[in-house]
């Protein structure tokens, strides 16, 4: 479970069902939000947080307890915004400090308009600060744990960028592990071909000048799955159908494609091969040179509003994406250890 928003004093997560003694280097889980971070065509956000795991219940001396774990990330542009926002309390009807800034001009394509009528909210802002990518900063975080029960288990996660804009790889398919592992940490766009990877660089500068945005998409690779995670049996806890969920639950996703090529899953379980999933991201829907929208207070055709913002987060997405399949088959590996030593317990009384 995640809570916090975007501008608000942090994101935490709380993560359940962990087995007790998991050792746990809070260092890669901040290797993991770092990652996050980076990317060529990111927002001025990025330039102000270093996101940090900071534990809070569930993990003591190194190692989990059995109990939750609760993570804090801090926003550090808090302070920038504790003068304007009072998230908590409504300010004092003598406050003198700056009203925080109403929305009233929704942005098509984001959750503004729907969650505003959804949650009753005259201010879309109260919608934003919950439905922002911020969020996704809390899931890598419970991601970078539930990688290190992966670890114990042998299974391995990584991701690279296949597609931005209009160019795309010839095969993202063929695409092996090797070369994943071979991308540099520091590349712009974890692309595998450098020579195209500067192309998408001058596509993402080329939106920027032109108030755009881009999406594309990227894969996500496991290696070391044993066999026999998810069901046969039961519909909701197939291996494939719980992964297009927690990838398709990340915000901008609008295709999950899972295992169509590696025979990594058949029929709703794990085979032990190796699996593929590719995940396409729509443009981000915050425009420099904003669509059309309505102004809510006096119904006028107007301008969206304009809030700080990526350009590209395709790069991003794909580190959100490792998470994900991480908590999806951490979940799934708990589950089917615990069941396998329950069937061998009952077998031997
Ligand atoms: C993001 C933080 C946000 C956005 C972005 C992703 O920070 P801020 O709103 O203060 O700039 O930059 O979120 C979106 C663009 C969006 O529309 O959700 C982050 O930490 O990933």
């Amino acid at each position: 479970m995640t809570a916090g928003e975007s501008h608000g004093a942090a994101l935490v997560t709380i993560i359940e069902g962990l087995p007790a003694g998991i050792p746990i280097d809070l260092t890669r889980v901040d290797a993991e939000l770092a990652r996050r971070q980076r990317g060529y065509g990111r927002g001025r956000r990025m330039a102000i947080e270093s996101d940090r795991a900071e534990v809070l219940a569930g993990i003591d001396d190194g190692r989990t307890t059995g109990a939750a774990v609760a993570l804090r990330i801090s926003n550090r542009d808090w302070p920038n915004w504790q003068r304007t926002m009072a998230i908590t309390s409504a300010p004092p009807a003598d406050a003198t400090g700056v009203s925080r800034p109403t929305i009233r001009r929704p942005r098509p394509g984001h959750a503004d308009l729907a969650g505003a009528v959804k949650l009753g909210r005259h201010d879309i802002r109260d919608v934003l600060e919950r439905a922002s990518a911020r969020e996704t900063a809390a899931r890598v975080a419970a991601g970078g744990i539930a990688r290190e029960v992966l670890r114990h288990a042998g299974v391995e996660i990584a991701s690279c960028v296949v597609s931005i804009g209009h160019l795309s790889l010839q095969d993202a398919n063929a695409v092996t592990w090797s070369q994943i592992k071979a991308i540099p940490a520091d590349s712009p766009l974890s692309c595998p071909e450098p020579d195209l990877e500067r192309r998408m660089v001058d596509a993402i500068t080329a939106a920027r000048e032109a108030g755009d945005t881009l999406g594309g998409a990227f894969i996500v690779v496991v290696r070391g799955t044993p066999p026999g995670l998810g069901a046969a049996t039961s519909w909701d806890r197939r291996l494939d159908g719980r992964l297009a969920q927690a990838l398709m639950c990340i915000q901008s996703v609008k295709a999950v494609e899972v295992d169509s090529t590696s025979g990594g899953i058949e029929n709703g379980l794990s085979t032990g091969e190796e699996l593929r999933l590719t995940i396409w991201l729509k443009p981000i829907s915050t425009l420099m040179n904003p669509l059309r929208s309505v102004d809510l207070d006096s119904f006028a055709s107007a301008p969206a509003a304009i809030e700080r913002s990526d350009v590209c987060v395709v790069p991003a997405g794909a580190v959100v994406g490792e998470a994900m399949t991480a908590l999806v088959l951490a979940d799934a590996w708990i589950e089917h250890r615990g069941r396998r030593a329950a069937a061998r317990d009952l077998a031997s009384d």
